[in-house]
């Protein structure tokens, strides 16, 4: 993000709120390279940054009042008091950051009023975290103005929390802590039980591959059922294999616990999937880590099979962007995300860029879909102050 956009950020604050903002923070998107729908079920993630962000002009108010006012939304100024927040009493965009100063102050922390301003480059609807993108960028304001003192993964537990209960999504860890922790040039290994975490060098450019975002334009959105479903019927499978979460239950013994779900056959198909998910996480940390890049795409191929057929949450535009870019000589391909709509991920060498976004492009014309938005994805840094 440029010196101008924070510019440009500050300088509309200034003339919303007749005065300079107290700094400027930006906190990106992210694409997931793999580990989906395993965050609620303590397993592994692997996302990292885009160098899209959400970028906010704040400063502090002590008078309990928390003005809002976002350039993507275009209305007024929203004015509320942090003391009348409470939790599903908002259903518009300016839950994300109230959600989180409703969570800071619900944790304690002193936090007596904001001016915001707004603006984010990370396309919405598209599963590439537009939402923790706005959370952890007014999380990390907050932090800083008012001193907390909270660590990035505090900060993200604190989103959680905030789009969980103040939202009523039910959104699991992965989106926020890739917002607030990732690194420019890395990609995120996170154990989203204890949040531990380790950033792997993931440099495509380096050793002459890409790696493409297909947004398919089809809009989704985590407060839907479907998302909720799944996350229940995941709970029900490891009640109903006695452990806390499904990542207790061991790859080498996912027949053996497959049968003892007997005939219940849809959990069955969300256990495999997120069991075998977990798996293949560890597999592309361990083949990235021995600089084996290019063999992570079948992985990828793999993880997109089991979201499809397994979890079904899919959806034929997201098949077609993966079914075309592996017929057009992509290394791997995967939707990426919540699922049910928006982005698909493409690692391909670079030389085949070219042909493969033209193929994706040309079915989705004869396919009758509204044609995909096309990007490359570099690893970027994760939330930090910019003024
Ligand atoms: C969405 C959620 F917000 C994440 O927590 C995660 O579950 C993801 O879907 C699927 O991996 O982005």
């Amino acid at each position: 993000m440029s010196e101008a956009v924070a510019g440009a950020v500050a300088e509309r604050f200034t003339q919303l709120y007749g005065s300079e903002p107290e700094g400027v923070w930006a906190a990106p998107g992210r694409v997931n390279l793999i580990g989906e729908h395993t965050d609620y079920n303590d397993g592994f993630v692997m996302p990292f940054a885009l160098p899209h962000t959400a970028v906010a002009a704040v400063s502090r108010r002590e008078d309990g009042v928390l003005r809002l006012h976002s350039a993507d939304i275009g209305a007024d100024v929203v004015e509320l008091r942090v003391a009348d927040l409470a939790p599903q009493s908002d259903r518009s965009w300016t839950a994300y950051p109230s959600g989180v100063v409703w969570a800071l102050r619900e944790a304690g922390h002193e936090v007596t009023g904001a001016d915001v301003h707004l603006a984010s480059t990370v396309p919405s609807g598209a599963g590439l975290s537009s939402s923790a993108a706005l959370e952890v960028v007014i999380a990390l304001a907050l932090n800083d103005l008012f001193s907390l003192g909270l660590r990035g993964w505090q900060l993200a537990r604190l989103c959680q929390r905030a789009e969980n209960v103040y939202v009523g999504a039910p959104v699991g860890i992965m989106d926020q802590t890739a917002a607030a922790c990732c690194e420019a040039g890395h990609a995120l290994f996170l154990d989203t039980r204890d949040l531990s975490q380790r950033q792997i060098p993931f440099d495509l450019a380096a050793e002459g591959m890409r790696l493409l975002v297909v947004d398919t334009q089809v809009k989704h959105s985590h407060s839907e059922g479907e998302y909720g479903k799944r996350r229940a019927g995941c709970e029900k499978g490891a009640a109903l294999l006695g452990v806390d979460a499904l990542r207790d239950v061991p790859y080498a013994d996912l027949d053996a616990a497959l049968e003892r779900l007997g005939d219940e056959e849809e959990v069955r198909r969300l256990v495999r999937h997120v069991v075998t998910e977990d798996e293949r996480v560890e597999r592309v940390v361990a083949l990235l880590e021995s600089g084996d890049t290019r063999a992570i795409g079948p992985v990828l191929v793999e993880g997109h099979a089991s979201l499809r057929d397994d979890f079904r949450i899919s959806c034929p535009e997201l098949d077609l962007v993966v079914d075309t870019a592996l017929a057009s000589g992509a290394l791997g391909a995967r939707m990426t995300g919540g699922g049910f709509g928006g982005s698909a991920i493409v690692l391909a060498e670079e030389s085949d860029v070219p042909a493969i976004t033209k193929s994706v492009e040309e079915a989705f014309a004869a396919a009758g879909f509204t044609a995909p938005r096309v990007f490359e994805a570099v690893p970027s840094a994760g939330a930090r102050r910019v003024r």
